[in-house]
């Protein structure tokens, strides 16, 4: 397979190290394209569950990435106090090749500004998430064996339907195109609420990437075009074959 040569790829919460950080999706991804730049928009490692292993396992994802791709790393909330430390940074501006201006910015910003939460809320939320992605995989390996093309997502029904987090996914997203304006650039590119976005919020380009451990979700550059969000199974079937409408 001829891979397709694009300009720069977006992509955050890969949550590396955690169980369910769905990683050998993203290397498919990383299979079909051929990149110039990449950026990590924060939380790439789940540095609180790796402490021992960082390094390998930093190591060994670098390993699958080409040598002369271009990679930047934002902070999230979760890589922190990594050996890459020294690379980190926390909001960048991106230039695209139409010459629009985008925000980077992990945007846990969000929440320490307009909404801190509870220790409480904080352990049943992750709580609850935990139980939603356990659910999320049980129901993927059923729909696959009943041939279905596409698998379900308890987390995505879940904040679809809940009314706090509707209400704290808006926030995010009012207040990083805000951030944004205030900078005078057009747009955003973020992660952090593991819920892929695009929109145009008050004339901003809010670009949610989603994560790799629910969503597989990331934005790509292509040569002269504008910024799009996709998902792995846009280029993928559930089983991992190519779709059938890809090149
Ligand atoms: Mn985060």
């Amino acid at each position: 397979m001829k891979r397709k040569k694009i300009k720069t790829l977006f992509v955050s919460d890969l949550h590396i190290g955690l169980y369910f950080s769905k990683l050998e999706y993203f290397y498919k991804i990383l299979d079909y394209y051929e990149v110039e730049s990449i950026y990590f928009i924060g939380d790439t490692m789940n540095s609180s569950k790796i402490a021992q292993r960082k390094e390998e396992l930093f190591d060994s994802f670098l390993n699958h990435i080409d040598k002369n791709t271009k990679l930047y790393f934002l902070q999230g909330n979760h890589d922190k106090e990594l050996h890459y430390n020294e690379k980190f940074i926390t909001e960048i501006v991106y230039t695209t090749v139409k010459n629009k201006k985008y925000l980077l910015i992990h945007g846990d910003i969000y929440e320490k500004t307009v909404a801190p939460l509870s220790i409480y809320n904080k352990i049943l939320g992750e709580s609850i998430y935990f139980i939603a992605l356990h659910l999320n995989d049980i129901i993927k390996a059923v729909r696959k064996r009943l041939n279905y093309k596409k698998t379900f997502l308890v987390t995505k029904f879940i904040k679809e339907h809940h009314s706090f987090i509707i209400k704290s996914m808006n926030q995010c997203k009012l207040f990083l195109s805000d951030y944004a304006r205030q900078k005078q650039l057009q747009g955003v590119v973020c992660g952090h609420i593991h819920y892929p976005m695009h929109e145009i919020v008050n004339g901003i380009d809010y670009f949610n990437c989603g994560d790799w451990i629910e969503n597989l979700s990331f934005v790509i550059e292509e040569y002269n075009e504008e910024l799009k969000l996709l998902t792995f199974y846009d280029i993928y079937d559930i089983n991992g074959n190519l779709c059938s409408n890809i090149s």
